[in-house]
This record gives C-alpha cells, structure tokens and sequence, in this order.
C-alpha cells in the first residue's frame, strides 16, 4: 500500500511539468485570424511543442484554415474547400514535431493580405511516449527508498531524450 502510493506520486511528478507546459495559443492573439497581420512576427518570440495547440478565431464566413505544405505556404496554392477548417474557432492540435503551413484560403487573403502562418513544432521536453516505461521504471526503484533529487529525474528525462 505504502509502496503503491510511492509510486503514485513519482508518477504524477513525472507527468505534471510535460503537462503544464502544453499550451493553447490563440493565433494572432485579440486580432485573432485576420488579414494585414504579421503572423510571423507573432510566431517569433514563441516556442511551440508537441502538444500544443493552435485556435484560429474568426467571424465565421470571413476566413477559413488550410494546413498546406511548403510550396503551397509560399504560393499562396488553395486546397479543395472541402479541407478548409471553417467554424470561427478551429483547434489545431500540434501532434508531431516539425515545420508547420497554414493560410487562408477565402479570396485573395493570402497573396494580397498576407493572411499565412508558418511555425516549427519542437519535440516537448520529456514527452516522447517511447520513453514512459524506463522513466517510470527508473523512479520506481528509486522512489521506494528515497526520492530521487530532482536534479537526477531531469538527468533521467535528458539521457531518455538523448537516446530516442
Ligand atoms: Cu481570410
């Protein structure tokens, strides 16, 4: 029983700091998904990860959000209507690392107004799914006697990523 909750708890303070950092961001902030915006200047002071998430928000109708590629990104190509997010409020969850187009595609929004986002998702610091089970085993046999010091979990976590 002692040793469950032991473990329990070295658990939740494994998975409480990925969790935390998972972030939601409004893209464009209070402008929201618009034309004349700089939506890279907007991107360039953050740090996205797996994770994360994206929220377009526009009065419905106006706009709409197209995942392209990179040549479409710089052509301003729109992909079939029928793949355009469209509700006013689309959640883009960031599920793998990597660079990342987005652009509207409601009249000449992009080519004219520059209405286009272009952001690079980084692995989040300790989530890769493969590295759970060594982590929790590490801490497992460590918690039991005495809680392993932060410094060394981080140390774990590191050398996880290091080695995926
Ligand atoms: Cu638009």
């Amino acid at each position: 029983m002692a040793s469950n909750k032991l473990l329990m708890l070295s658990v939740v303070a494994i998975f409480i700091p990925a969790m935390a950092m998972a972030t939601d961001y409004i893209v464009g902030d209070d402008s929201g998904w618009t034309i004349n915006f700089d939506y890279q200047a907007w991107a360039k002071d953050k740090v996205f990860y797996v994770g994360d998430k994206l929220v377009f928000q526009y009065p419905k109708g106006y706009h709409n959000v197209f995942k392209v590629n990179g040549t479409a990104f710089k052509n301003c190509d729109i992909p079939p209507t029928n793949q355009a997010l469209s509700s006013g409020n689309d959640t883009v969850v960031l599920n793998t690392p990597g660079r990342k187009w987005y652009i509207c595609g409601v009249s000449n929004h992009c080519s004219a107004y520059a209405q286009k986002l272009f952001i690079t998702v980084q692995y989040q610091y300790g989530w890769a799914p493969a590295a759970t089970p060594q982590i929790l085993q590490v801490s497992h046999g460590h918690q039991l006697l005495h809680p392993l010091p932060l410094h060394l979990q981080h140390q774990h976590l590191h050398l996880q990523c290091q080695t995926q």
